[in-house]
């Protein structure tokens, strides 16, 4: 698909703002889980500045199409889209992982827009079956997404919904994998392999496309693919630590908080990248 550039310069613009968001949030909280957010930004953003109709979301219609963020851990971009698509007001975002505030280190369906309190790995899959079921039963032409981690297929879970979504033909979900290839302790292949991943997921009868996840112009076509009869499972391969030189690709990045020095650095890099962009 050829996008039109615009479209492609205004996501990737998005996306980087995204991106300075969950650096400012993380290190002002002195918390957070920075590599996966940063990895899993482009996806998002393409879900909710051009795929999925947010307006329903908002208003709560029962024909909305639903999000679940699996790996719960990556919320601070979840959290800066919510502010920025008109969920909650912005300055919200200067209450994350404080006392009392609702944007807790983990995303709870008593925020605007979260559907499902997620961050125990392994069961925004089997929920989103079960949405995609009732969904159908109901005529709905709602679409159900979920992204989930590499690592959180780890889970057992995971896979019986996996089993679950060909045997009741939903057409209705795409499950996404952000394909970063770090857990939280390292390579995934050596805490618990995954390859030959797509084959896994094709084997349980899903239709599989493999993007990159970091490029738009491969996010879009994957997210609005629909096969009759089959749900879809894109296997995103990502960075993580996306768009942030030093933590790019660097286990100790899942949920470290940078220093002064390099928090300065990580947002000469983003404001740089924003600048090419939007020129
Ligand atoms: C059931 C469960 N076990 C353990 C954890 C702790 N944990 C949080 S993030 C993480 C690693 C997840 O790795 P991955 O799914 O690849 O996420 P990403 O690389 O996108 O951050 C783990 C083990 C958890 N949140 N839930
Ligand atoms: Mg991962």
């Amino acid at each position: 698909m050829n996008m039109e550039k615009e479209t492609v310069r205004f996501l990737e613009e998005q996306a980087f703002r995204r991106r300075i968001d969950i650096v400012n949030l993380i290190y002002r909280a002195k918390t957070g889980h920075i590599g996966g957010s940063l990895s899993s930004a482009d996806m998002l953003t393409a879900l909710y500045y051009h795929v999925m109709d947010v307006e329903k979301i908002k208003a709560g219609d029962p024909n909305r199409d639903r999000f679940i963020l699996s790996k719960g851990h990556s919320v601070e971009g979840f959290y800066s889209i919510l502010a920025d698509r008109g969920f909650f007001p912005r300055e919200e975002l200067e209450t994350y992982a404080q006392f009392h505030t609702r944007l807790a280190c983990h995303p709870t369906s008593k925020i605007p827009g979260v559907e499902v309190s997620t961050g125990s790995l392994g069961h925004g899959l089997p929920v989103a079956v079960g949405m995609a079921i009732a969904l159908k039963r109901d005529n709905s032409s709602a679409h159900v997404y979920v992204v989930m981690g590499d690592g959180e297929q780890g889970e057992g879970s995971v896979w019986e919904a996996a089993m679950a979504g060909p045997t009741y033909g939903l057409d209705n979900l795409t499950a996404v994998v952000d394909r970063n290839h770090l857990q939280i302790s390292g390579n995934t292949e050596n805490v618990m392999r995954l390859e030959p991943l797509a084959d896994r997921y094709r084997a349980f009868g899903w239709n599989v496309v493999c993007i990159d996840g970091n490029d738009f112009e491969e996010i879009i076509p994957a997210l609005l693919t629909r096969v009759p009869g089959r749900p879809t499972a894109i296997i995103s391969d990502t960075v993580k630590g996306k768009g942030v030189s030093f933590m790019e690709n660097q286990a100790a990045w899942h949920h470290k908080v940078p220093t002064e020095e390099q928090y300065q650095q990580a947002l000469e890099e983003l404001n740089q990248k924003l600048k090419s962009i939007s020129e």
